[in-house]
This record gives C-alpha cells, sequence and structure tokens, in this order.
C-alpha cells in the first residue's frame, strides 16, 4: 500500500479553543456536511442539474479558516463551493434555491451548484474553470490594499481566503498570482485543498513537487502545511496567516492534506481510488475528531452535540421546502443582472 502523506498528530492545548468557538465551528462542520448529504439525495431525485461536487470529507479545512476570519472578510471558493459559502454565512435556503435553480436562490438561479455568489457575504463566487479564483482573490486583496494605502480608508483591513485544489496548483494562474502578492504584500490566505485527486489524477503523478506549501518559498512567501483532517490545526494555522495578513505582512500559502469523502462530482463512480485509500481517510472524519476533543475538553456533551445535529438537520430540510416552494426565475428578466447596476 501507499505510504499516506500525513502530519504528526496536533496536539491542541485546552486553551486552543473556547467552548463558545468549539460549538460555532462544530455546527458549521455539521451543516456542510449535512447540507451535502442532502444535495447528494436532491439530485439523485433529479432536483439539480449539471455537475454538483460535494465537499464531504474536507469540512475542517472550510470552518477552520472562515471561521478564524472576519465576516466582512472575503472568500473566493470553486465549482466545489457549496460549503464555503455557508461558512461565509450564505443562509442553506439561499444556497439550496440557487442548486434548484430558483430565483430565491443567492445567484438569482442563474449560476447553479458552481457559481454561487454572495455580495451581501463578501462571497467573491465559486468558479468552474479550474484555478479561475486565483486571480479574482488575489484582485480582492489588492483593492483591500489599494483602498487603505491610495486612498486612505483606514477601514480597509479586509483579508481574502483564497480556496482552490491541489490540481489548480499546476496552473500558470497560481504562480503568476503567487508572484504578485508576495511583491505586493497583499492580505491573502491561498488554501489549497490537497485532497490527493484533481477527478482521476493523482497528485503525485501529475506534479514534479508534490509537497506544494514549498512552492511559496521561491516567492519569499510563508508556506506551511496543515492537517486538513483536523479543525483546530487548520484555525491554528488560518489565525497566523490572517493576523499577518491583517497588519500588512503579506500572503501565506497554507496546503491542507484532506480527502473527498465522496467521487468528484455526483456523476463520477468513484472507481479509480483504491478501498484501503478510502478506509484510512474515512477513519480520520474530521467532525468526529473535533466531537471527541470537545468531549474529552469537557467543552461540551455528547447530548448538546447531538442537539446541533438535530437543529442542523432542521436546518437543512427547512432549506429544501424553501427551494421546493420558491418560484422559477422569469423568463422576462433573461437580461437583469448582466451588468453591475442591476
Ligand atoms: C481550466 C480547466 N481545465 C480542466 C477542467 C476540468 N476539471 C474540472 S475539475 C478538475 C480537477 C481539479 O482538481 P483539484 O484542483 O485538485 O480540485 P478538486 O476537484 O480535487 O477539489 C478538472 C481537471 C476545468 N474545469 N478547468
Ligand atoms: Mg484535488
Amino acid at each position: 500500500m501507499v505510504q499516506e502523506r500525513v502530519l504528526p498528530a496536533f496536539s491542541a492545548s485546552p486553551s486552543q479553543i473556547s467552548r463558545e468557538d468549539g460549538l460555532v465551528v462544530y455546527e458549521d462542520m455539521v451543516l456542510g456536511r449535512t447540507f451535502e448529504d442532502k444535495c447528494a439525495e436532491m439530485y439523485y431525485r433529479g432536483k439539480m442539474f449539471g455537475f454538483v461536487h460535494l465537499y464531504n470529507g474536507q469540512e475542517a479545512v472550510s470552518s477552520g479558516v472562515i471561521k478564524a476570519m472576519r465576516s466582512d472578510d472575503y472568500v473566493c471558493s470553486t465549482y466545489r463551493d457549496h460549503v464555503h459559502a455557508l461558512s461565509a454565512g450564505v443562509p442553506a435556503r439561499e444556497v439550496m434555491a440557487e442548486l434548484f435553480g430558483k430565483a430565491t436562490g443567492c445567484s438569482k438561479g442563474r449560476g447553479g451548484s458552481m457559481h454561487l455568489f454572495s455580495a451581501e457575504h463578501n462571497l467573491l463566487g465559486g468558479y468552474a474553470f479550474v484555478a479561475e479564483g486565483i486571480p479574482v482573490a488575489t484582485g480582492a486583496a489588492f483593492q483591500t490594499k489599494y483602498r487603505r494605502e491610495a486612498l486612505g480608508d483606514e477601514s480597509a483591513d479586509q483579508v481574502t481566503a483564497c480556496f482552490f485544489g491541489d490540481g489548480a496548483s499546476n496552473n500558470g494562474q497560481f504562480f503568476e498570482c503567487l508572484n504578485m502578492a508576495a511583491l505586493w504584500k497583499l492580505p491573502i490566505l491561498f488554501v489549497v485543498e490537497n485532497n490527493k485527486w484533481a477527478i482521476g489524477m493523482a497528485h503525485d503523478r501529475a506534479t514534479s513537487q508534490p509537497e506544494i506549501y514549498k512552492k511559496a518559498s521561491v516567492f519569499d512567501m510563508v508556506g506551511v502545511e496543515v492537517d486538513g483532517m483536523d479543525v483546530l490545526a487548520v484555525r491554528a494555522v488560518a489565525q497566523e496567516a490572517v493576523a499577518r495578513a491583517r497588519a500588512g505582512e503579506g500572503p501565506t500559502l497554507i496546503e491542507a492534506l484532506t480527502y473527498r469523502f465522496r467521487g468528484h462530482s455526483l456523476a463520477d463512480p468513484d472507481e479509480l481510488r483504491s478501498k484501503a485509500e478510502k478506509e484510512f481517510w474515512f477513519a480520520r472524519d474530521p467532525i468526529k475528531r473535533l466531537a471527541a476533543h470537545l468531549i474529552e475538553q469537557n467543552l461540551a456533551t455528547d447530548e448538546e452535540l447531538k442537539a446541533i445535529d438535530r437543529k442542523i438537520q432542521a436546518t437543512v430540510e427547512d432549506a429544501v421546502q424553501f427551494a421546493l416552494e420558491s418560484p422559477e426565475p422569469n423568463p422576462a428578466d433573461l437580461y437583469k443582472y448582466v451588468f453591475a447596476e442591476d
């Protein structure tokens, strides 16, 4: 069997996370998982169309990074974007309605699964092309710095988190944007979710240096690897990177070692990954791991966590009901929202 790349266990000190923050992060991860499981059900029942890419297994990355940021910070995603949107605060109702192509969706039903967007929540979008979000996020980080330094706007201290996959890290835009971000010390976190696969291409077969975080050093940027199945480890790394960005000390490249628990998309029979590999990673389920930590540290009881699970189940059921009852976009509005003034 291939040796899996894992890091030594991160030992969270008891003061690592408060009860309050621990429960916020737990709830966010459960929301991500429950939402995605419901998507699979709705997709197979014919309620949504096109490609749908689920995030199961990777929740610690979204929750660990985004819940370490402020609500006015920016988040930029990929086509695997539902959970980033939820962590960024887009209501489950609006995300589900978007997946159903309804007018009440966060992109008014125009985008669907791969194009979630919310100006209100500073969600810069999901992007269907691999690596397409990286220059957009770099631009967002640039405008923050420009507003602050060129226009003298003291309130412009937002940080941008840019999420993308291991496959995207072989794309030219990744290197160009890392160069500019380091050169201009932009307030941005480049978060690579290394889930070992780009559809059916194993990361180790596609790149000459599989340790992606090392690619930061040639740009004189900080690069860190982190256990992407441990939300407390991700959170600790993210907090440090956010503080660095906010202080004007520049970007960070974070490589989170993670795994997707389902196929590439709901159309993928997932036959290329070995059973042994899947089982190795299933055993590292980030939600179970955080639950165990919270109980062990007496930060929460099993019953409290189960109550959160039930609450989230109801939130997701409500989102489906809302999406089902919502209207389709009006054909007369076909040209609406094409230009910014709409
Ligand atoms: C520019 C471009 N090339 C190819 C594709 C087809 N494609 C869609 S997803 C994907 C794999 C990307 O893998 P990765 O970046 O690791 O993200 P993951 O799906 O693992 O989250 C490819 C090649 C695309 N969407 N865009
Ligand atoms: Mg990948």
